[in-house]
Parts: C-alpha cells; sequence; structure tokens
C-alpha cells in the first residue's frame, strides 16, 4: 500500500509534464523500485560465505555447513522480504584445485556482467593467496575491480587466536597487516573490511562499505534484504541519495532524449529539483 502511495506522490510532482514523459519517467521509477539487485559471494569452502550472509541478511540464506563440500557450480539463493527479492550468488572459491579454477573462471566471466557487487571472503588465517592474486587479475581484470570488496573472515581466528569474546590488541595489530597486504597484493578498489561473525565485530562497518560500494540503482534494494540492525542512519542516508540521485538522473535521460521541442525539455529540466524532492521523502515507502 505505501508503495502506491509513494507512487502516486512522485506521479503528482509530474503533473505538469506531457503525459507521454510522465509516464516514460513513472516506469523507469517502478523499475528501480522492484530492482532485483544480484550479489556474489565468493571464497573458499569454510571461509564463512554462509555466516555472513545469514548474519547480513534478513531473511534466511542457507544451511551453515561444517562438512568440507564443494560448489561447482554457483548456488544462487533468492531473498525475500515482503515484496522484495535478492539473488546471492554463492561462488565456487578459487585456489582449491588447479583443474577447477578453468573452469571457475569460465563461471566467474559468466556471473561477473550480472552482478551488482562481489564479496570476496579471505579467512583471517589463509595465507595461501597466490591463486586469488593470480585469479583477481586474470579473471576479475581491470574490467570488475570496482565490483569485489575483499573481506578478511573470522578475524578472530587471527594469530595469535585465543577463541576469547574479544580481539586481542596483537590480533588487531595482526589483522591491520593483513588489511594493508591484500591493499599490495590486489590494490582493491574499495578499502578491505575485516569481520569476526562469531563476535559480531566489524560486521556493521563492512554493511555500510557494502552499500556505499554497490551501484546507485541497487544500493536500496539491498538496504531492504538487511537485518535491521544494519539499517543505520548511514546505510539509510546513502540509499536515500542515491535513489534521489537515480530518479535525478531518470528525467535527465528523458529531457534529453532527441526530438523532444525544447519548451517541453524546459519544463521537465525545471520540474526535476521537486521530484527529486518527493523521491527522496517517499524512499522509505519503497524500501
Ligand atoms: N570462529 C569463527 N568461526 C566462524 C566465523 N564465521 C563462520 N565460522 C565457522 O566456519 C565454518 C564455515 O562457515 P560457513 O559459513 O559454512 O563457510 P562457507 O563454506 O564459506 O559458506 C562454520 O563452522 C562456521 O560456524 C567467525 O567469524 N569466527
Ligand atoms: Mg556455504
Amino acid at each position: 500500500m505505501k508503495n502506491k502511495e509513494g507512487q502516486q506522490s512522485l506521479q503528482d510532482s509530474l503533473t505538469g509534464l506531457p503525459e507521454w514523459a510522465s509516464e516514460r519517467i513513472m516506469q523507469q521509477i517502478r523499475q528501480l523500485t522492484n530492482y532485483e539487485p544480484a550479489i556474489g559471494i565468493m571464497g573458499k569452502t569454510g571461509a564463512g560465505k554462509s555466516s555472513l550472509c545469514n548474519a547480513l541478511f534478513a531473511s534466511e540464506v542457507s544451511p551453515v555447513s561444517d562438512v568440507m563440500a564443494c560448489t561447482r557450480e554457483p548456488l544462487r539463493f533468492r531473498l525475500q522480504v515482503g515484496e522484495r527479492f535478492m539473488t546471492l550468488v554463492d561462488l565456487p572459491g578459487v585456489g582449491e584445485s588447479d583443474a577447477r579454477d578453468n573452469e571457475y573462471a569460465a563461471l566467474y566471466r559468466d556471473q561477473l556482467p550480472r552482478l551488482d557487487l562481489v564479496l570476496w571472503l579471505i579467512k583471517a588465517d589463509d595465507r595461501a593467496l597466490v591463486t586469488d592474486e593470480h585469479f583477481y587479475q586474470q579473471v576479475i581484470g581491470e574490467a570488475y575491480r570496482h565490483k569485489v570488496l575483499f573481506v578478511i573472515s573470522q578475524s578472530d581466528k587471527a594469530e595469535p587466536g585465543s577463541g576469547g569474546d574479544k580481539l586481542s590488541t596483537e590480533q588487531k595489530q595482526n589483522i591491520s597487516h593483513k588489511i594493508c597486504l591484500l591493499h599490495e597484493l590486489f590494490q582493491p578498489v574499495h578499502p578491505v573490511c575485516a569481520i569476526s561473525v562469531r563476535l559480531q565485530w566489524g560486521v556493521r562497518v563492512m554493511a555500510e562499505r557494502m552499500i556505499r560500494c554497490l551501484p546507485r540503482e541497487a544500493s536500496s534494494s539491498v538496504v531492504a534484504q538487511l537485518q535491521h540492525s544494519f539499517r543505520t542512519d548511514a546505510v539509510n542516508k546513502k540509499a536515500r541519495d542515491d535513489f534521489g540521485e537515480t530518479v535525478g538522473s531518470v528525467l535527465d535521460t528523458v529531457s534529453s532524449m532527441p526530438l523532444i521541442p525544447a519548451p517541453i525539455r524546459a519544463i521537465i529540466q525545471a520540474a526535476r529539483d521537486t521530484v527529486v524532492s518527493v523521491a527522496r521523502a517517499v524512499w522509505s515507502f519503497f524500501f
């Protein structure tokens, strides 16, 4: 119902426009509010992929496994909150076997264009990163670097592990070193995050970074899937800003279409700020 109210407000803010223009804009806004984002999650078996997804997202994602199970095909999970959906693609980890890495490369090349973001988990005590680096250079390459967010997982297992319920100073130092190492190794576009799902450490910051890394048109739809505790003010603000800007660019696109008479162009441009404000105001009706 809220959704309808939001749409009505946006529709009202477009009344000065010719019907064809307002319909076109509304259609694109509907696409935005129904956007089904896709997030890939990669890392070796046991890196903590399922645990992180279960911690981050409101719907149950998948059973957490202790057993060594190898994923050859990407497993897809469809999350649902209300009428909104998101897809998680559990990508098989690289560096587990050379023979399979070729298959994996093909699989990744197929998946990457369709993913809004890839969370790449590296376990805090995993030192075998040569294959990861090779894979990052060869398969992810320049084209998709901006889609990768590295996450050091299970930080509570960093040396010297104690099994306690807090990270020690030494552990935090070692995690900082690991972050630096990953920056040198991968030269990632986005800053490397570190988390411990077991200790609920770093996950909120990681969730915020994830929202920041997403394409503008995807952030709100991902926020809608987050556990309530990760929907912080910063997260909601970023998503609301993104939604406003995306709606603004919808108007820009329509007004710059060829063959539009100059007066109509001017009307669309004049309405822009109002429509963007309305979009921001009704954001929570949609997400
Ligand atoms: N100590 C610790 N264990 C974790 C953490 N996250 C996950 N695990 C455990 O690591 C194992 C593998 O986790 P899982 O999420 O199934 O990994 P996946 O194979 O990458 O999906 C499970 O026994 C989890 O309980 C963490 O932050 N700290
Ligand atoms: Mg798993």
